[in-house]
């Protein structure tokens, strides 16, 4: 990996894991998660970085994939709420992708965030080019599972490439599945252990709030001309990545729900929310094997 590709990456990483720890920071009982999500992108803005993902806030059984939509001022976080915070920045489409864990006014999951952050570094101990990445899903079960939670089997961390957030290889979280292909030196991996004192899968729920441009919508092929400028900005303004329905806000002075409609109809949802039968938490991380050693 050339140096100027690494500084990307490790400039990335040290922007999301600031803005990751400052939004664990705001989630307190009564304040609104759009108050957050907008803070923490703010953050990040500022601190010279791109949106990689909208920051995502999933709570109590939601695993993952949840982004407040922009008149979701209802949403506000309760006493005894699970909260995951997960954060995606990018310099010139190197991306970081990174989350924590927090438990609202109470203590009743300690260690069930314990369990997942200590896969995590194990897993870490563990990585390194051409393992077997079925060994990765072992240390992440067995750290999960010597607590008395269980490892959700079927949400994994994955690879990351320049604009692609998933780029096709998985790091599971239980050993079966993707043992086969080995990562490579060089190669950035986000690692995921989600602990959970449920059953240990999630099932897909309702939408996620959060889109991503299709390859196959080609804004020269669009008739109507305001939906193809519109089409236009969308692709200039996130590229590949994922997006929120929040940040389009702007690039359509009419009605809120023209705006949703576009979005509903060209984009499609990057994941509908997962959701677990119980409680469940998350940390994750992204590392860069370079030059014989993470970042
Ligand atoms: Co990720």
């Amino acid at each position: 990996m050339d140096d100027a590709i690494y500084s990307c990456y490790k400039t990335a990483g040290k922007i999301a894991s600031q803005a990751r720890d400052y939004g664990i920071k705001l989630v307190k009982e009564g304040v609104c998660y759009l108050e957050v999500v907008n803070d923490i992108e703010s953050k990040i803005l500022k601190n010279g970085a791109k949106l990689a993902f909208p920051v995502n806030i999933s709570i109590n059984d939601i695993a993952a994939h949840f982004t407040p939509s922009h008149n979701d001022v209802d949403l506000v976080f309760r006493k005894g709420d699970v909260v995951k915070v997960d954060v995606g920045a990018h310099i010139d489409g190197y991306i970081a992708d990174t989350a924590a864990t927090c438990e609202i006014g109470n203590t009743n999951y300690s260690d069930m965030l314990k369990a997942s952050r200590e896969a995590l570094d194990n897993a870490i101990g563990l990585m390194k080019a051409n393992v077997n990445l079925l060994n990765i899903g072992k240390v992440i079960k067995d750290t999960i599972e010597s607590y008395g939670f269980k490892s959700i089997d079927n949400l994994t961390g994955h690879s990351l490439e320049r604009y692609n957030l998933h780029s096709g290889l998985s790091v599971p979280n239980v050993p079966s599945g993707t043992g086969i292909i080995k990562p490579k030196v060089d190669d950035v991996l986000a690692i995921e252990p989600f602990a959970t004192d449920g059953e240990g899968h999630v099932t897909s729920g309702n939408s996620s709030n959060i889109y991503i441009s299709s390859k196959s919508i080609k804004s020269k092929f669009i008739r109507d001309s305001r939906t193809r400028l519109f089409a236009m900005k969308i692709r200039r303004r996130f590229n590949t990545l994922p997006f929120a329905e929040r940040w389009c806000a702007d690039l359509f002075s009419n009605t809120d729900i023209i705006l949703k409609t576009l979005i509903c109809r060209m984009y499609k949802t990057v994941s509908s929310v997962d959701r677990c039968k119980k409680w469940n938490c998350y940390t994750d991380r992204t590392y860069c094997y370079c030059y014989g050693r993470w970042m």
